[in-house]
């Protein structure tokens, strides 16, 4: 288990590792965040529209009551969902009640976007008609205007975002206040998003990848530099994918709801310069080839500027 953490930009420490809960199962999620603490993760990732913060909730308290871990020791993250962009501390309060917490540890805008809060968008915005209820009118620095305040409330303990591209950021960062402590992407070798990852640098934003396991459709645990490098170390090749993010100095998280998976997920190692050059190159590769390979394709309609639309 790696025990290690970065410092964020407002001096907030946060674990390298952590449980990703987005598409667990219903009715396995309290056990594999209970299994996940009282195994040694100290992050669990979760938000509003995954549609189990309360098992989350289940979960946290499962683990806290069998003794050994204290609330303080928890980095718990939540994300307001698109239709509470206009009205950010209720969206957190809903999170804070299903969860059955007080604060949380980092609180994200999931995406810069508004949907109408009438509609019927608590997962994806498809209407029976087809059409996406998304409100045009909106700007996304209103929001993250909305989330420093929350700063004052002793509701979070730090702010970011989620899913903000290169543009997105440059449009927001000339306003903000705050500079967000994070950005939470999907980022894998075959979804470098370079970009992105060097404006964070520059700027004192701390990534967090999600989907490090890459695409469906595109198993990266076969890709030939991966599994060359896990032979090397004999590792699994989700090790490897998992431990580049660490090599990167970002947070990564890892979902399951299987107790074996989630120990397993927690052998990072150290990636050599060698292996990350192997890693790079085959980003590199794909990114010429125009086959960067997107699990979650922005699925609003919008065109969130991301650099490597293929
Ligand atoms: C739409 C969910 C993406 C991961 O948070």
């Amino acid at each position: 288990m790696t025990d290690k953490t970065y410092t964020l930009n407002n001096g907030v420490s946060i674990p390298a590792l952590g449980l990703g809960t987005w598409q667990s199962a219903p009715g396995k999620v309290k056990s594999a965040v209970s299994h996940a603490i009282r195994s040694g993760y100290r992050l669990i990732d979760g938000a509003y529209c995954y549609g189990n913060e309360d098992e989350v909730g289940q979960g946290i308290q499962e683990a806290l009551a069998s003794g050994g871990v204290k609330r303080e020791d928890l980095f718990v993250v939540s994300k307001v969902w698109t239709t509470y962009n206009t009205r950010i501390e209720a969206g957190l309060d809903k999170s804070l009640k299903d969860l059955g917490l007080d604060y949380v540890d980092l609180f994200l805008v999931h995406w810069p976007l508004l949907m109408n809060p009438e509609g019927n968008h608590d997962k994806f915005p498809t209407l029976p008609d087809g059409s996406r209820d998304i409100i045009r009118d909106y700007n996304h620095v209103d929001t993250w205007k909305q989330m420093e305040k929350l700063l004052g409330t002793g509701k979070v303990k730090a702010i970011g975002v989620s899913n903000y591209s290169k543009r997105y950021l440059e449009q927001l960062l000339p306003h903000a206040t705050v500079v967000p402590a994070v950005n939470q992407i999907e980022n894998s070798p075959a979804l470098p998003q370079q970009e992105i990852v060097d404006l964070c640098k520059e700027k004192g934003i701390h990534i967090m990848a999600y989907s490090p396991l890459g695409s469906t459709g595109g198993p990266l645990t076969q890709a030939e530099p991966v599994v060359k490098i896990a032979e090397k170390h004999s590792v699994k090749a989700s090790t490897v994918l998992l431990s580049y993010h660490v090599a990167r100095g970002s947070t990564v998280l890892a979902k399951s709801v299987t107790s074996e998976r989630i120990d397993e997920n927690k052998k990072i190692i150290a990636l050599s310069e060698e292996d990350m050059k192997a890693l790079n190159e085959y980003s590199d590769k794909l990114t010429a080839e125009g086959k960067v390979q997107r699990f979650v394709y922005p699925p609003f309609g919008v065109d969130f500027g991301f650099p490597d639309k293929s």
